[in-house]
C-alpha cells in the first residue's frame, strides 16, 4: 500500500519560481511514486541568515510506495540534478531544498533522517501550504494543523499569482 508523504520545497536562487516548477516536474518521476497535489506558491522571509534573498515555498503531496531512506535519496538527487550545492552553510542560499515534512504517521530519527521534519511546527512556509492540501490533517500529538494555523502568524507569507501549470 502506498504511504502518503508531504513534500517542502524551498528555493531562493537562480529563478525559484522555475526552480519550484520543475521540481514538481520531477516528483512526478519518482519511480512507484504518484503526485496526488500541490499547494500554491508562497514568497517568504529567509529563516535563518537574513543577508540572503527571499524564498519561494511550497508543498506537495506524493503517495508513494518507496520506503523514506531511498525516497530521500531520490529527493536528494532532484536538488543535485536543479544545481544545488551543499557549502556547509546551515540554513544558505539554495537553487532548490526539498525536505520531506511527514512520511505516513511513522515518526524516528536515523542519524540521516529524522521524521516528522523538526522545522514542521514551527514554519509558517510550511504550515500554511501544507494547510491548503491537507486541511483535515492531524499529527501523531493528537494536535490538528488547523489549529496550529490559527495560532500560527503568517509573517509576510505572500502568496503568488503563478500560471495555472497542470504538472
Ligand atoms: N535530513 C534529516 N531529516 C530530513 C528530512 N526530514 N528531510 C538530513 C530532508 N532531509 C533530512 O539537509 C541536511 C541533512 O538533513 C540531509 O543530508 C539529510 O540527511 P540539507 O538539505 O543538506 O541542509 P539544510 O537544508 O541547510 O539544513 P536543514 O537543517 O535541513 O535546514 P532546513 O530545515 O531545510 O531549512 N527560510 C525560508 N523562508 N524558506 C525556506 O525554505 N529553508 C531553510 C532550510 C532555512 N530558511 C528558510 C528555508
Ligand atoms: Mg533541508
Amino acid at each position: 500500500m502506498p504511504v502518503r508523504a508531504y513534500i517542502g520545497l524551498g528555493s531562493n536562487q537562480q529563478n525559484p519560481l522555475l526552480q519550484i516548477h520543475n521540481a514538481l516536474i520531477a516528483l512526478k518521476q519518482i519511480p512507484q511514486t504518484e503526485l496526488a497535489g500541490y499547494s500554491r506558491l508562497y514568497r517568504s522571509k529567509p529563516i535563518g541568515p537574513v543577508d540572503q534573498p527571499d524564498f519561494v515555498n511550497a508543498v506537495a503531496a506524493i503517495d508513494t510506495c518507496l520506503d523514506a531512506h531511498a525516497l530521500l535519496s531520490e529527493l536528494q538527487s532532484i536538488e543535485q540534478q536543479q544545481g544545488r550545492v551543499r557549502n556547509g552553510v546551515r540554513w544558505g542560499p539554495r537553487t532548490l531544498d526539498l525536505d520531506l515534512l511527514l512520511f505516513g504517521d511513522e515518526q524516528f530519527n536515523t542519524g540521516r533522517l529524522t521524521v516528522p521534519h523538526p522545522g514542521l511546527l514551527q514554519r509558517d512556509f510550511v504550515l500554511y501550504p501544507l494547510y491548503e492540501i491537507a486541511p483535515d490533517l492531524q499529527f501523531n500529538s493528537g494536535e490538528l494543523l488547523a489549529e496550529l494555523v490559527k495560532e500560527h502568524p503568517d509573517d509576510e507569507l505572500e502568496p503568488l499569482d503563478s500560471p495555472e501549470i497542470c504538472y
